[in-house]
């Protein structure tokens, strides 16, 4: 089924004639080339992710797919996920989320698990001497922070988890994630939770921003949904003269805002690991479809 975007408080709906893309008024209505699906936050739902992937594949075999990131944590299967999403080879690009960087913290002894986290079967699986298990802290190591999506109609993509420092250009966004990606790779991990260190900074606002205080530092407590919002508190996507407005974004991380979209913004994490569903959403036409999150992923809390 098609998902329809929510109108909040500061946010435009699209209309019937959206079109996904840097070009809003040029749709590509070319049905022979394969579509790319941006799929939000899966967190370990992996019965829901299967089901969502199988539909999608159904009509459109040959097609691509975006992870916005958090592909593990909080949910009950994250390595299958991680198993499935490496089983799509070069169709599936991943960015990485903070969840998706603290089981790499953790596997590198720099952070703790946290309750509800339910990453022990991650991180056993590499534990295990024999046979051979497939070696996913390096395969996820590998994966951007951030990604440039060019599509046929319209001007790229950018996506990232969670957000964007309002003054980085999209130039500095890259150079930013490029050199968090190269620190990661090496095994260089003194950044993690480190303010004080630039990298650290980079994957603050790449990976966990929502709001943001008057000075542009993280305002880390509020979660919520945006008429929530504190009164000294803006969301980071609608800070004025933010250096990216003008390019087409998209991520994920928030789920209680849902499935919104702000000028030339698109924010698809609809909470399936709390119930909510699982978006795709197309670059082709802007369409999205949704799983509701499936019983056997479904996380029963108290
Ligand atoms: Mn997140």
């Amino acid at each position: 089924m098609p998902g329809s975007f929510k109108s909040a408080p500061g946010v435009l709906s699209p209309g019937a004639g959206f079109v996904a893309g840097g070009d809003l008024n040029s749709p590509n209505t070319d049905q022979n080339r394969p579509d790319t699906w941006v799929i939000g936050d899966v967190h370990g739902c992996h019965a829901t992710l299967s089901q969502l992937l199988e539909s999608l594949q159904e009509s459109d075999p040959a097609c691509h797919f975006v992870f916005v990131g958090d592909l593990v944590g909080k949910g009950r299967s994250s390595l299958e996920v991680l198993k499935t999403v490496h089983s799509l080879g070069d169709r599936a690009e991943v960015i990485l989320g903070n969840h998706d960087l603290h089981l790499l913290a953790i596997h590198a002894q720099v952070a703790t698990a946290r309750a509800g986290d339910r990453l022990e079967e991650c991180l056993q699986h590499t534990a295990i001497a024999q046979p051979k298990p497939w070696d996913w802290p390096r395969w996820l190591a590998e994966k951007p922070l951030a990604l440039i999506v060019a599509e046929v109609s319209g001007s790229p993509w950018l996506v990232v988890h969670a957000g964007l420092h309002p003054q980085w250009s999209v130039a500095e966004v890259m150079t930013r994630a490029v050199r968090l990606s190269q620190r990661i790779r090496s095994g260089d991990w003194s950044w993690y939770c480190n303010p004080t260190d630039p990298d650290g900074v980079t994957a603050d606002y790449l990976t966990r921003v929502r709001g943001l205080k008057k000075d542009l530092s993280l305002a880390d407590q509020w979660t919520g949904a945006l008429d929530s919002c504190p009164p000294t508190v803006t969301p980071w996507f609608q800070v004025e003269d933010r250096e990216t407005r003008e390019h087409a974004t998209i991520t994920g991380h928030w789920a209680a805002l849902g499935l919104v979209r702000h000028q030339k913004h698109i924010s698809i994490d609809t909470g399936c690991v709390y119930g909510g569903a699982l978006v795709a959403l197309s670059l082709q036409s802007g369409v999205t479809q949704q799983i509701e999150c499936l019983p056997e992923d479904r996380i029963v809390t108290d």
